[in-house]
């Protein structure tokens, strides 16, 4: 696990990271909401939570512009609340409600937004990635400046179809981030049990594609490497691959038995790189903010979570009619 952390006077501005640590304590305090509704029976089906790995989808996201869009797998509530999805939606599709993104119907890995550009929510791993790269061909061939960040896990970054893309989207220059979220695990199995080549970004470069690691647990390191990778893919060299070295707190998924790692290793890792706890401090030690201005933000992140809690209980169950729609498409697809 890299070290490398911002620790002293980052170059950045308070409103900038405050603005991290309200949209990370958005994701984590949605995450462990989400996690008590799933032990109250109100969420079913799978469900896969993000808790840890919020300086991901933060950095990335801090170098994004209107109109990029994102895909990943169904490791997804983090990244839909990232790109400005309404928690109250999310929550909704989680407990299979009405109010949901998907009318209820898709649940917490099928959710999709065309106003935040955000296209799922994948639960076959490692299938977003050629889509991911489908994205970005059309923008490239739009000629309209965006870039797709495209994220998949250790685990995912096995597999073939990963190294298919690679070489398409790098011989027709497409302007795809190849964002690896390596929390270390592909469910119970470690990356040292997967692979003798454990740098997973190195492996683009026998496409030729540049690329680098991160200190997934230090969102202004992700958002430095962001805006580096998104300066990349805009000025038309093609993709870019960052590997973003983080780690999940929580199970697989809401069924994870948790015999492949010990208590003492989580625990380590809460104590000692905890993300969000990061940005506290920088917040504290620059004097940007106080315990009580930050015990307000707090306060304000819980409301909005609970909001949206109360929101996906009341929300109706999906009419029996739903079960018709939304199966083929009406009309064909426009240029977006
Ligand atoms: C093609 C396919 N094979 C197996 C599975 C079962 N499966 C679901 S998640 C997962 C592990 C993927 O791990 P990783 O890519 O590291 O992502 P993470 O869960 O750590 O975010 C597996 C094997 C699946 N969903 N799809
Ligand atoms: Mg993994």
């Amino acid at each position: 696990m890299a070290t490398r952390r911002t620790t002293k006077k980052p170059n950045v501005s308070k409103e900038e990271l405050l603005g991290y640590y309200r949209d990370m304590l958005l994701i984590r305090r949605f995450e462990e909401k989400a996690g008590q509704l799933y032990g109250m029976g109100l969420i079913g089906g799978f469900c896969h939570l993000y808790i840890g790995q919020e300086a991901v989808v933060v950095g990335l996201e801090a170098a994004a512009e209107e109109g990029d869009k994102r895909i990943t797998s169904y490791r997804d509530h983090g990244h839909m609340l990232a790109c400005g999805m309404d928690p109250k939606g999310v929550m909704a599709e989680l407990t299979g409600r009405e109010g949901g993104y998907s009318k209820g119907k898709g649940g917490s890995m099928h959710m999709f937004s065309k106003e935040k550009h955000f296209y799922g929510g994948h639960g076959i791993v490692g299938a977003q990635v050629p889509l991911g790269a489908g994205l970005a061909f059309a923008d490239k061939y739009l000629e309209n400046g965006r870039v797709t960040f495209t994220y998949f896990g250790d685990g995912a970054a096995n597999q073939g179809q990963v190294y298919e893309t690679y070489n398409m989207a790098q011989l027709w220059d497409l302007p795809v981030i190849f964002v690896i979220e390596n929390n270390q695990y592909a469910m119970g199995t470690s990356v040292a049990r997967s692979t003798k080549s454990p740098s997973l970004w190195e492996r683009g470069a026998a496409y030729g594609i540049a690329g680098e690691e991160v200190d997934g647990m230090d969102v202004l390191a992700v958002k430095a490497a962001s805006e580096k990778a998104v300066a990349h893919c805009r000025a038309g060299n093609g993709p870019y691959i960052l590997e973003v070295k983080t780690y999940r707190y929580r199970g697989h998924s809401m069924s994870d038995p948790a015999k492949y790692r010990t208590r003492e290793e989580v625990q380590k890792m809460r104590e000692e790189r905890d993300a969000i706890e990061h940005v506290r401090q920088l917040l504290l030690s620059g004097k940007h903010a106080t315990e009580d201005e930050l015990k307000a933000i707090d306060k304000e992140i819980k409301d909005i979570v609970n909001e949206a809690a109360e929101f996906s209980k009341e929300s109706p169950e999906p009419a029996l009619e739903e079960l018709w729609t939304d199966i083929y498409a009406e009309t064909a697809p426009q240029n977006a």
